[in-house]
């Protein structure tokens, strides 16, 4: 006789009844256990033990360790700005757009530019907006955010009151399981302390700066300190999933280039699990930074957990707009916020005096963003994971519409490889954020594409196949409003790096999911991985897909590929996620009438929030290319600094509506 024995590995929670924890938290413990027999004896597992079972987990993979980078600066670039800031440093007048007095007596916060930009140190005064919304005396009051990372140093003058102890671990375990997240006391371990002070460091104690989210609660959970495991990662990203609102998680994989990789299944059932049971199933807020191998040609795509739905990637741009040089491209990054690129960027560190001038990476821009997004929970704390990408979708702006690479999809977001939908603007997301209504309940509807026989690529050609869908038409599933949109596929290349891989949707919405990177010379090719676009945001997926994979053969020089070489892969595996939700009241794309073509913007604008003078760009003359296909409503942000302020100190989104000819889709 035969004895088969089935391994299950369940997530297990448990609502945790203890001393010591903070009146109104419900920490939750998640377990993955693994076991003998199947969801049924796990389940009676569970209820034995007054535990609450969750789901079985497919696979976990032995625990093995492996490399995270912190997103901390590329050093050596900013060698100018000392010089300028001893010019510049005593020239900002702290008062806002409307004369209301804001003055702190923090040492550098004249240096802040980013929060308060009066041309402190160049011309431009773009900023992230930040003032209208302390003026509302929101502050971040009641926002919890935790950083994962090397430990945050709250002994640190300006962490020590808005320290918390609660949102704080440390798993390296160095001081023994603790809730102390001390990091060690050198250059390497000073980043998490950086995250932390950009959101919360205190304002008005006549020391170092002021954070974006001053009244904020700020812990810790040292996890970078040498090689992390899966376990260790989904342990740090649920850690008191109903206290901390916000994790901060500045760091990835390498970002040399070469590497491809993401969460292991632990972690991405910890990020689901974030999503749907944390903040009292609100969803966690995972704020991630997208990563800094611009200069090694790395793109985003290539990292797995920029690409999860559950993650908000954040990029960084300069004080004039531009994409930061070490910056990663690909349609996954939802936004970004300013950096200390070549300017200073005030912050607290674990080292000297504890107070730094300059901080760079989009290690960065990621914490800059949680400092906005605890503003925008105070101000609405029912808003859920997905309500907060929704207003980051709606509010972020274009800092530098002459960029090339802007396009306005087909629900008129503007969209672009490198900003996602812009620049986070704070006055504007709290202003939307404060009437927000709950989205629709999220929805999926998978499609698998039957490749069978697999389709060879061609040296130096190029692959692509058409998927109809129809949108899961008439199931529970049925979507017919994206928001993420995800490309699940497998197929073998000899030269990994000379790929890139694109997805149209049927609004003509094109996502690069893949670029080539020029240092990526594997043969491994791609095994179930997972692409993603926010790109197509709003769009109705009915329609023609067209997915294109590309072998550019040559991009990577390291590649030694025959002479002979007919075929540079195949592509195995395909398969068509779309996230959104469904409005029955939603016209059908292709019942719209063609050739209906106004082309004149702004000309039957009105506005959604508080009635404003505004300006706007003219499409035409902008630089956002406007592809003429299906842009029916275009929610265009204009903010602009120099006209139309008129209600005291919000910037404004107005909504244009434009009718374009509809598009044939393209197809293969
Ligand atoms: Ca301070
Ligand atoms: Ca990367
Ligand atoms: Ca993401």
């Amino acid at each position: 006789m035969l004895i088969v024995l089935v391994t299950a590995c369940c997530l297990l929670q448990w609502p945790l009844v203890a001393t010591g924890w903070q009146t109104g938290t419900k920490p939750h413990v998640f377990y993955a256990v693994e076991m003998d027999g199947g969801t049924h004896v796990a389940q009676a597992l569970a209820e034995e033990h007054g535990l609450e079972f969750i789901s079985r987990v497919k696979r976990v993979q032995r625990q093995h360790p492996h490399i995270r980078d912190k997103r901390a600066a590329v050093r050596g670039l900013d060698y100018n700005t000392h010089h300028k800031e001893q010019q510049n440093k005593h020239t900002v007048e702290t008062e806002d757009q409307q004369g209301q007095s804001l003055t702190f007596n923090d040492p550098l916060w004249p240096m802040q530019w980013e929060l308060f930009n009066r041309g402190q140190y160049s011309s431009s005064h773009s900023d992230l907006n930040v003032m209208p919304v302390w003026s509302r005396n929101i502050t971040g009051d009641g926002v919890v955010v935790s950083i994962i990372d090397d430990g945050v140093d709250h002994t640190n003058m300006d962490l020590k009151r808005n320290f918390e102890a609660f949102a704080s671990f440390d798993l390296r375990g160095s001081h023994g399981l603790s809730h102390d997240p001390m990091p060690l006391r050198d250059e390497e371990n000073s980043h998490g302390t950086k995250c932390a002070g950009e959101v919360a460091m205190e304002a008005n104690n006549s020391y170092c700066g002021v954070g974006i989210a001053f009244n904020a609660r700020v812990g810790g959970i040292r996890l970078l300190d040498g090689k992390v495991t899966d376990s260790m990662e989904a342990t740090s990203l649920t850690f008191n999933n109903d206290f901390i609102d916000v994790y901060v998680c500045c760091w990835g994989p390498r970002d040399d280039g070469q590497e491809m990789t993401g969460p292991g299944r632990l972690t991405q059932k910890a990020l689901m699990l974030g999503t749907h049971k944390g903040r009292g199933g609100k969803g966690s807020i995972f704020v991630w930074a997208s990563g800094n191998g611009g200069l090694l040609n790395d793109h985003c795509g290539a990292d797995g957990y920029v690409n999860s739905i559950f993650s908000i990637a954040i990029g960084a741009v300069s004080h004039t707009g531009d994409p930061a040089f070490f910056g990663e491209p690909c349609p996954a990054v939802m936004a970004v916020s300013l950096t200390g690129d070549t300017l200073p960027l005030v912050t607290v560190s674990n080292l000297g005096d504890g107070c730094v001038k300059h901080f760079a990476g989009t290690s960065s821009a990621a914490p800059i963003a949680a400092g906005i997004l605890a503003l925008v929970l105070q101000a609405n704390p029912d808003l859920t994971w997905r309500d907060v990408q929704h207003l980051i979708a709606i509010t972020a702006k274009v800092p530098n519409p002459k960029e090339p690479g802007w396009s306005v999809n087909g629900a008129g977001y503007h969209v672009h490889d490198r900003y996602g939908f812009g620049l986070l603007d704070a006055g504007l997301m709290v202003q939307q954020a404060i009437h927000f209504q709950a989205v629709a309940p999220h929805r999926k509807c998978t499609k698998k594409l039957n490749l069978d026989p697999v389709r060879i690529l061609p040296s130096g050609g190029e692959v692509c196949v058409t998927i109809q869908s129809a949108g899961c038409d008439g199931m529970d599933s049925e979507v017919n409003t994206l928001e993420h949109v995800q490309v699940k596929m497998s197929l073998s290349s000899v030269c990994r790096g000379d790929l890139s891989i694109t997805l149209v949707s049927p609004a003509g919405t094109v996502s690069m999911l893949l670029g080539t990177r020029r240092n990526d010379a594997s043969t491994a090719g791609l095994r179930n991985w997972t692409l993603m676009s926010v790109q197509s945001w709003g769009e109705n997926p009915h329609g023609a897909w067209t997915l294109k994979v590309k072998d550019n053969k040559g991009t990577v020089g390291g590649c030694l590929r025959a002479g002979s070489e007919k075929a540079a892969g195949a592509l195995l595996s395909v398969a068509l996620l779309l996230y959104g939700t469904y409005n029955p009241h939603r016209i059908r794309q292709d019942t719209l009438m063609p050739n209906n073509v106004q082309e004149r913007f702004g000309s039957s604008a009105s506005l959604h929030g508080t009635a404003i003078d505004f300006s706007f760009f003219h499409l035409a003359g902008s630089g956002i290319r406007s592809r003429g296909v299906s842009v029916r409503r275009t929610s265009l942000l204009t903010h602009d600094g120099s006209h139309g302020e008129s209600t005291p100190g919000f910037s404004y989104a107005c909504l244009l509506t434009a009718v374009w000819s509809v598009p044939s889709s393209p197809t293969c």
